[in-house]
């Protein structure tokens, strides 16, 4: 069997002003926690570095970019990286990526237990809206802010296993999840941001924590594969943001949660081995799939 333990490390909320190496202190002390849980992987949230900023209209710019990381690592996510190194844990995380030639991206990297990036990932389901919606107690701008993920949904060789990434909306998609199946995924890392009001249904609020469990229940069973979901969770400029950070099983049981909605580590003990209950059982895609039916999905 291939075992190891993995620990989702649910962030609390980063205030505006809260600087890099403050957020960056907050990962390093659950990443030490998660080690002395005898963690080999530890799954930090989307955008993990700052606060939510698309929650507020900027004009396009200096002062966009600020929010930005042009290099990873860089001075102040450096610590973390060392860290790991110290440690021997492997780590994912979500930042927002400003590359040399200009492109914005919501991005995740997975890094080895060698310090080292193994494998990235750029948001492709980006939700929100484009303009300043002044009707709207706080915007939700990432489709302004950021252009659509350039790398698909690859999977990584990483502790014995196949790894793969999505970003917070993109697991409401089951076109993600099957996408990284069909690619092998044995566990998807993936970290989010939702604000437990949605302004265009606001009768849905209620149904934010179930549909992050649905949906990341439903991607992990259909797809044989474990599931790494975590928040930024709690009151964070205003905004409230759902917790609820949870471990699936590829039978999609859940088998840790979150209890708070401030930093947490929850830890779980996978087994890669257990994929094929699944996975060669009712979703072995080779035996069962009937890909000339699909082809609507991928229509444009
Ligand atoms: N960060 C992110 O993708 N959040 C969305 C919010 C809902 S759409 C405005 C989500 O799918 O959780």
């Amino acid at each position: 069997s291939r075992k190891f333990t993995v620990a989702a490390a649910q962030l609390g909320p980063i205030a505006k002003e809260e600087p890099r190496n403050s957020a960056v202190a907050r990962l390093c002390a659950m990443m030490r926690e998660a080690k002395a849980r005898g963690a080999a992987l530890v799954v930090f949230p989307e955008l993990a570095l700052t606060t939510f900023f698309p929650r507020w209209f900027i004009e396009a710019g200096p002062e966009l970019d600020q929010w930005f990381e042009t290099e990873m690592p860089n001075d102040a996510t450096a610590p973390l990286f060392t860290l790991a190194k110290q440690l021997g844990i492997g780590f994912h995380l979500g930042y927002a990526e400003l590359t040399p030639d200009g492109h914005h991206y919501n991005t995740a990297i997975l890094v080895g237990p060698d310090g080292e990036i193994a494998g990235k990932y750029r948001k492709i389901h980006l939700p929100g809206h484009w303009e300043n919606e002044e009707w709207r107690p706080f915007q939700h701008l990432e489709k302004r802010y950021f252009e659509k993920g350039d790398l698909g949904w690859p999977v990584f060789d990483m502790l014995g296993g196949k790894l793969g990434m999505c970003i917070c909306n993109d697991r409401r998609w089951p076109e993600t999840w099957r996408v990284l199946g069909l690619g092998g995924a044995e566990l998807v890392c993936l970290g989010y941001n939702t604000p437990i009001h949605f302004a265009p249904a606001p009768e849905h609020d209620h149904l934010q924590y179930f549909h992050n469990e649905l949906s990341v229940m439903a991607g992990c069973y259909q797809n044989g594969t474990w599931g790494v979901a975590v928040a930024k969770a709690g009151l964070e400029e205003g905004s409230v943001l759902i917790g609820g950070s949870v471990i699936v099983a590829p039978t999609g049981e859940i088998v840790a949660k979150a209890s708070t909605s401030g930093d947490e580590v929850i830890c779980a003990e996978v087994d890669l081995d257990r994929c094929a209950e699944i996975r060669a059982n009712v979703f072995n895609f080779e035996e069962h799939r009937e890909p000339q039916d699909y082809l609507p999905i991928t229509a444009p």
